[in-house]
């Protein structure tokens, strides 16, 4: 095991509120929200960050876009939501587990 913390979600070794899963991408409430709904959207597999991606991982990158609207829409967020990904510590990335913010208020 990896001493990667979000490699340890996704192995279930470390506890997180898991709101979504398929065999690539897992969805978990963030433990310091910064809006009333803030869930990260990771790729199972280890990548570092945006800036150790390839080309070779264009069709995860596109899965976990087309996914973060489906999570959101069952979150309460179908009005509209904000992203980020934090890349490098100069982006004030953190969490060195390639991970995509999503945040918003659900709406009436
Ligand atoms: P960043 O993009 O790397 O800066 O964000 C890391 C996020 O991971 C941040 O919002 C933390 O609150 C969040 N997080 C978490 O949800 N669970 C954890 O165990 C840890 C950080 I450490």
């Amino acid at each position: 095991m990896s001493d990667c913390l979000f490699c340890k979600i996704v192995a279930g070794v470390i506890p997180a509120k898991v709101i979504y899963e398929d065999d690539d991408v897992l969805a978990f409430n963030d433990i310091r929200p910064a809006a009333p709904v803030h869930f990260l959207l990771i790729p199972k597999r280890h990548i570092e960050s945006l800036l150790t991606t390839t080309m070779e991982d264009q069709a995860l990158l596109g899965k976990m876009l087309a996914v973060a609207p489906i999570i959101a829409r069952e979150q309460g967020l179908g009005a509209g939501f904000k992203t980020a990904i934090n890349t490098g510590l100069a982006g004030g990335q953190e969490v060195f587990h390639l991970h995509l913010h999503v945040l918003g208020t659900p709406q009436e």
